[in-house]
């Protein structure tokens, strides 16, 4: 498999509109997107730093994967994600070698994006993402 940068950091916050705050005003960055992705319980806001994208994840649902999160571990890093050439044939290759997945197949993320996810488990405790733009 051919990854070629981190795509973005995703992290955990109870609400983006106190977050932003720090983002906007003390590191000086721009907010470019703001997005919910219904399917997966969160709102999400797109920073970009050079290639790498600051996701900010508010939870919609406290049942969701967000919300649990933050009842759990509190706010914070929830997840890495890779971009990687080729997400159907890394996810099969990943299989093999043994890596649980959440995703066997990759479905749409925000952004129009196709990701799918790796257990945590799999990944000594980082909740790892893979995605691909393939409208690029
Ligand atoms: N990072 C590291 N470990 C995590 C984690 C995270 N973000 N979220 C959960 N875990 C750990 C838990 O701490 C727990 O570990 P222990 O068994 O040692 O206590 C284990 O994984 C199971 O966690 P859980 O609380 O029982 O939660 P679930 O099993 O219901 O779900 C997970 C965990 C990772 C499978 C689920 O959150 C998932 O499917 N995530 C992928 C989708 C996602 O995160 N979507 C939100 C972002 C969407 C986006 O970016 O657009």
């Amino acid at each position: 498999m051919e990854l070629t940068h981190i795509e973005h950091i995703g992290i955990a916050v109870k609400s983006i509109d106190e977050a932003r705050k720090y983002y906007e005003d003390v590191l000086g960055l721009t907010c470019y997107a703001i997005e919910e992705v219904k399917d997966q319980k969160v709102k999400t806001a797109f920073f970009k730093i050079g290639q790498t994208k600051i996701e900010l994840l508010e939870s919609t649902d406290p049942e969701g994967p967000v919300g649990k999160f933050i009842e759990k571990k509190g706010q914070g890093i929830h997840h890495i994600a890779f971009a990687v050439n080729g997400i159907d044939g890394a996810l099969v290759e990943l299989e093999e070698k043994g890596v649980g997945l959440i995703d066997k197949t990759p479905r749409k993320g925000a952004e129009g994006l196709e990701i799918g996810f790796l257990h945590p488990k799999s990944s000594f405790g980082v909740l790892t993402e893979f995605c691909e733009d393939k409208n690029k």
